[in-house]
């Protein structure tokens, strides 16, 4: 279905008080059987007739990308296109190593066998078994996700690479200012297997449904350009950050905003072209959570040079709030567990332009 020949508006013809008028709108009432995959935003993915347009792999051109303080040049480029990425800033190419070694040895050996790379590649009847599934984790048609409810995500050791690391939370304590709520979890260990298809494989660009103030993705292999490095689709941020119900809500109730969401998502989509975030292990991505992005395409076997790519996802806000969390959407014990970050009672202003980084330290 094109939006435009079906008459959706696009986001400037809706005013903002069309938005935001509960009045004006149907409420979309919350599924009783939420599973963490079907809120109202996955329902309906990126129209298939829009044409997602190639990654540009990133390259450093601002200051500071290097250091651990935050320069100008790097809080102006996060602003406006809704991420930075933080060279080398978890220096310990050891632990990584042994964080593959990791992922490897949990691996079970009917899926990949990490000395044959033919059988990497994913395909939609290779799943895990139920019981693999439970303690493990999940698939998706793009790779291997280790995460679980006690083990993959929770390691100490895994913490102290990544959302624990000194480094990482002295850039957030300069983006998001002090408390900054301490890490229980990351998301896992997020694997991108390679590709065949060039063709028919798309990537599958989408927000997702988390209260969190800032993102990130820790590399956690060497990704060149075309290795599944994480994409964004750079400003998306600012353009979707309205149609929620608040600020950092998990919510969009009703209708209209809903519809205005997909369109603007989508128009998105048709004019911009996404930025692949390459990298070596160390490197972090700081992303806005309501970031349009996708994990990325690997062609590393078509190129010659296979490999899988791993980034460990964590989500971070400040501290000191009346966290709680959505009966409905999570994320909580029962939904999205695997996400750190919980909603709060605080959190109640209408998202607009203008305070789009109130309460932020930049
Ligand atoms: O693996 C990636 O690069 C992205 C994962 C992602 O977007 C998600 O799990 O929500
Ligand atoms: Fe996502």
């Amino acid at each position: 279905m094109d939006w435009e020949k079906n008459g959706c508006k696009t986001k400037e013809e809706f005013s903002l008080k069309e938005l935001i008028d509960p009045m004006e709108d149907v409420l979309i009432l919350p599924p009783a059987n939420y599973s963490g995959r079907s809120h109202p935003i996955h329902q309906q993915p990126v129209n298939q007739e829009v044409q997602i347009l190639e990654p540009i792999p990133y390259e450093d051109c601002l200051d500071g990308f290097d250091q651990v303080e935050l320069s100008f040049q790097e809080i102006s480029h996060f602003k406006s296109q809704g991420f930075i990425i933080k060279r080398g800033l978890i220096d310990n190419r050891e632990e990584f190593d042994r964080l593959v070694d990791y992922y490897w040895d949990h691996v079970p050996a009917y899926f990949m066998d990490r000395d044959d790379s033919t059988t990497w590649f994913m395909n939609p009847n290779k799943k895990l078994t139920v019981e693999d599934s439970q303690t493990l984790g999940r698939t998706s048609s793009t790779g291997l996700k280790f995460q679980s409810p006690f083990q993959f995500g929770t390691e100490p050791a895994i913490l102290a690479l990544s959302a624990s690391h000194p480094n990482v939370q002295r850039v957030l304590e300069q983006f998001i200012g002090n408390p900054v709520r301490p890490t229980k979890r990351v998301r896992g260990l997020y694997g991108v297997s390679p590709t065949y298809d060039t063709t028919s494989t798309r990537l599958s660009p989408h927000v997702d449904v988390i209260p969190a103030d800032i993102s990130a993705m820790v590399i956690v292999t060497e990704t060149p350009p075309r290795c599944g490095g994480f994409c964004v689709w750079p400003g998306s941020h600012i353009n979707l950050y309205p149609f929620w119900d608040t600020r950092n809500s998990t919510r969009i109730s009703t209708q209209k905003r809903l519809e205005a969401f997909f369109c603007e998502r989508d128009r998105t989509v048709r004019i911009l072209a996404p930025v692949e975030c390459v990298g070596s292990p160390g490197d972090v991505v700081f992303w806005h959570p309501r970031i349009l992005h996708s994990a990325g395409k690997n062609y590393s076997m078509i190129d010659g040079n296979p490999c899988i790519r791993i980034v460990i996802p964590c989500d971070f806000q400040k501290n000191g709030r009346i966290f709680f969390d959505d009966e409905y959407y999570g994320p909580g014990k029962r939904e999205q567990w695997w996400v750190d970050v919980r909603n709060f009672k605080e959190d109640h202003e209408v998202p607009t332009p203008e305070n789009l980084w109130s309460g932020w330290n930049i």
